[in-house]
């Protein structure tokens, strides 16, 4: 039997203001043959379907778009949902898409048993409990007055005790079968990217590989967007994302990961993905960005998107206006400059402010604007405090 294991969509991701979802299309492209050419019995989306709780109609029209294609392949999908989706959105249609071999679990349910699906093919058998991202309210109860350290503790505990529930039912019910345990979680050492929420409590309340026990021979991840094989463990992997999400993930090269099971062993194949476009950054004075930018060759399918940063070493109004001109002007079939920051070392007196100019407010996550107003403040005696209680505000507003 064959499983692929992929994760963190983000449907409807827009990269400062560009939308994804071309690129997102050639990979569904790409996947249907992959599942057709490698006969993929069991396709498994470990989380982050969507980008956000409240999905356009173009991206759900795109999801749905992907699911009916696949009907017809013989291969049967797993859904969970991750903290950017919407558990009630994702199980909206569980009953319809039950019917079509398309199994979704969008947030914990109320019985540990409705985790867990069996898939069959000739003599192999293989268990898999589909755990989507464990909100605060699935696994902890909380209490009035706790302290920021002691929830994270709670969170933690609460996470190990969840999957050490999930190993217990596997054991009741089907011990010696070959198992496979989703996720969507952080799991301590692997990289977080840029793209990523830093104000997730879950982030803080990161997990060590070896919660998931002895039982699952292996255990798919998604929530980091850098595929990654969590050490020190057997068989516990992050496919990560299939696209670059964020500018930090330009050099990655994104995969899935082909799980063959024969028996009980398990045999992790990796798949690179074709890159669909490139994300680059180019850097240096003025003059020598602006000749880089037109040296640039496109290399793929897709308009590349830029990122400039220019460095220059006094402020001067002329430099500011032929910057503004660059952007407006650069845009052409091989680039196109979505992301732009001026520096200059020697400021004119007065001129500088909270941020850099250039930086645009969507640049800034909600946390660094809160982090430069605390420094206005000058020291302030309980920074740390101030910053966790804000965590703890936009992880409860899901922002
Ligand atoms: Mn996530």
């Amino acid at each position: 039997m064959k499983i692929l294991h992929t994760a963190d969509w983000h449907i409807g991701k827009q990269l400062h203001k560009m939308d994804l979802s071309e690129d997102l299309e050639l990979f569904f492209d790409w996947l249907l043959k992959v599942i057709s050419t490698e006969q993929i019995d069991l396709l498994l989306v470990s989380g982050d379907v969507f980008d956000q709780a409240n999905p356009s109609q173009s991206a759900l029209k795109q999801y749905y778009g992907f699911l009916k294609r696949m009907i017809g392949t013989h291969c049967k999908i797993i859904i969970t949902g991750g903290n950017h989706d919407s558990a009630a959105v994702l199980n909206a249609p569980k009953a319809i898409l039950g019917f079509l071999n398309i199994d979704v679990v969008g947030g914990a349910p109320e019985a540990i048993s409705e985790l867990f699906f069996k898939h069959t093919k000739q003599e192999t058998q293989v268990v898999i409990a589909a755990v989507p991202f464990l909100r605060d309210k699935d696994i902890r109860k909380a209490a009035a007055g706790e302290s920021y350290s002691d929830k994270i503790e709670q969170i933690r505990d609460g996470i190990q005790r969840y999957f050490a529930s999930v190993n217990t039912h596997y054991n009741a019910h089907f011990e010696g079968l070959c198992f496979i345990v989703m996720g969507h979680l952080y799991v301590q050492g692997a990289h977080v990217s840029e793209s990523m929420r830093d104000i997730q409590i879950g982030n803080q309340a990161s997990v060590k590989g070896h919660i998931f026990g002895e039982a699952p021979n292996y255990v798919a991840l998604g929530h980091i967007h850098k595929p990654y094989a969590v050490s020190g463990t057997k068989q516990v992997h992050y496919s990560g994302s299939p696209i670059a999400l964020s500018f930090s993930e330009k050099a990655e090269v994104k995969q899935v990961n082909v799980i063959t099971i024969t028996g009980k062993t398990v045999a992790v194949n990796i798949l690179p993905i074709p890159q669909f476009r490139h994300l680059v950054a180019f850097e240096g004075t003025l003059e020598s960005v602006k000749t880089q930018l037109h040296h640039y060759t496109l290399k793929t399918q897709l308009v590349s998107l830029a990122e400039i940063i220019v460095n220059e070493p006094n402020e001067n109004v002329q430099i500011r206006q032929d910057f503004d001109e660059l952007q407006s002007d650069h845009d052409s079939d091989a680039l196109k400059i979505i992301k732009s920051k001026l520096n200059f070392t020697n400021k004119v007196r007065g001129a500088s402010e909270a941020f850099e100019p250039g930086i645009s407010v969507a640049d800034v996550t909600p946390m660094e604007m809160f982090e430069k107003r605390l420094q206005l403040d000058g020291n302030l005696e309980h920074t740390e405090e101030l910053k966790n209680a804000f965590r703890q505000i936009l992880e409860e507003l899901n922002l």
